[in-house]
């Protein structure tokens, strides 16, 4: 989508630290990390938030997160992480397409807003 910083980051139009990438999704390294370990996952497909996804886009999505499970010794995310997902300004949501943070190393990021 035109104007939306995640679609230009999975484009490669806007710089990013990727550590995973697949067709449905990118998973990059949040640029203001709010944990020792922040990352966030990005479905490739846009939709503002988890009330505007498809039955598709939310099978895309479980696909996605079942696929991080088995990713958490490469990621580091060992000693345990936590998934954070902000729907709407009230909720600190600032990019509009949806993202999961991934929050772990310790410092499980109290802070998210
Ligand atoms: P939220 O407030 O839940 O919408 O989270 C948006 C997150 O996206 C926030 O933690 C900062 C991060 N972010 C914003 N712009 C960029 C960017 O250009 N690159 C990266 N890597 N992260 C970004």
């Amino acid at each position: 989508m035109e104007n939306c910083i995640f679609c230009k980051i999975i484009k490669g139009e806007i710089p990013s630290v990727k550590v995973y990438e697949d067709e449905d999704m990118l998973i990059i390294k949040d640029v203001n990390p709010q944990a020792k370990i922040h990352l966030l996952l990005l479905p490739k497909e846009h939709y503002a938030d988890i009330t505007e996804m498809s039955d598709a886009q939310a099978q895309t999505l479980a696909r996605c997160l079942k696929k991080l499970s088995t990713m958490v010794d490469a990621l580091g995310l060992n000693d345990g992480f936590r998934l954070v997902s902000n729907k709407g300004a009230h909720a600190c949501q600032s990019v509009g397409h949806l993202h999961i943070h991934i929050l772990g190393g310790n410092q499980l990021g109290d802070r998210m807003c």
